[in-house]
């Protein structure tokens, strides 16, 4: 008994002259306490994977989440933890896992349209407000897009390089409303005296989101997903949502009374710029955003 303690605590003695692993994950103390890791915590930042497995694998020992699309290196088993979209289908592959969709399959998507997708988007707070208010985060409305799918708005919360959110609401069959798709979809449509042209630029490269919502002309004729195919046809703009508010919810809490009418919005979903009836506040406050604000109206 006492010759097998004394073996036992040589081996382990000899073990570690030669290269101490206090933690046991395949890494000496030494080279841990190089790497600012930690010598005793066999996996430092907790996502899963041991340290020695880390530097095996080519991912970050002290970060869990090395390609940064929102799962941890040890959830990757079946994505590549140093690839944040696998499938190359633009939506990064924890926003996939979170929304359902399959993050190795490219035809398996957050939708159709590429449009922006939030991962949390139901731990947003949403106001209880019956009507929107500045400063306020606008209410939750999933509406169908010209695809058929159901957007959820929230999806716009902090998307990349987002200057500013314009909410365009629009009725079918609506002059100054196909004035106002006309002038933002073709950028060679010139309105002489419009300061607005970078706002138009904004949209053209996804600097500035705009999102049309096609509403009811009267409470008597809703609008139709038809309206929405029109509209795609006449003023479609790449990366742009055209959304049914088929029972005219958003039109009733945004107050709309004229259309078109502009809501501008901050990445957080906060109303910052809106006039129910005259839609170039809200564009004023989009050129702000992008570094020429108008002082004057243009009329
Ligand atoms: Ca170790
Ligand atoms: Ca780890
Ligand atoms: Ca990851
Ligand atoms: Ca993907």
């Amino acid at each position: 008994m006492r010759t097998a303690l004394s073996l036992s605590l040589l081996v382990a003695c000899s073990d570690g002259v030669i290269a101490p692993d206090a933690d046991g994950d395949g890494l000496s103390d030494a080279l841990e306490i190089r790497l600012g890791l930690q010598p005793r915590v066999p996996d430092s930042d907790a996502d899963g994977l041991a340290d020695g497995d880390e530097l095996g694998r080519g991912t970050d020992p002290l970060r869990a989440d090395t390609d940064g699309d929102g799962l941890t290196d040890g959830d990757e088993s079946t994505t590549d933890p140093l690839d944040s979209d696998v499938d190359d289908d633009g939506y990064p592959d924890g926003v996939e896992v979170a929304r359902g969709s399959d993050p190795t399959d490219p035809t398996s998507i957050v939708y159709q349209g590429g449009w922006p997708a939030f991962a949390k988007v139901d731990d947003l707070e949403e106001p209880l407000s019956e009507r929107w208010g500045f400063g306020e985060r606008i209410r939750r409305f999933v509406l169908q897009d010209q695809h058929g799918q159901d957007v959820d708005l929230y999806d716009w919360f902090t998307a990349d390089e987002t200057d500013v959110v314009l909410i365009l609401v629009v009725a079918p069959n609506c002059p100054a409303c196909r004035a106002m798709g006309e002038w933002m979809s073709n950028t060679a449509y010139e309105v002489p005296g419009l300061p607005y042209d970078p706002v138009r630029k904004g949209i053209a490269v996804g600097a500035t989101r705009l999102v049309v919502v096609v509403t009811a002309p009267s409470e008597s004729t809703p609008a139709i997903p038809a309206d929405l195919l029109v509209w795609e046809g006449l003023f479609g703009i790449d990366g742009v949502p055209v959304l049914l508010d088929a029972d005219g919810a958003l039109a009733s809490y945004a107050e709309v009374q004229q259309r078109p009418a502009v809501m501008g919005l901050n990445d957080q979903l906060e109303v910052i710029a809106y006039e129910p009836t005259v839609p170039e506040v809200a564009l004023n406050q989009a050129l702000f955003q992008l570094g020429t604000y108008v002082y004057e109206y243009p009329y």
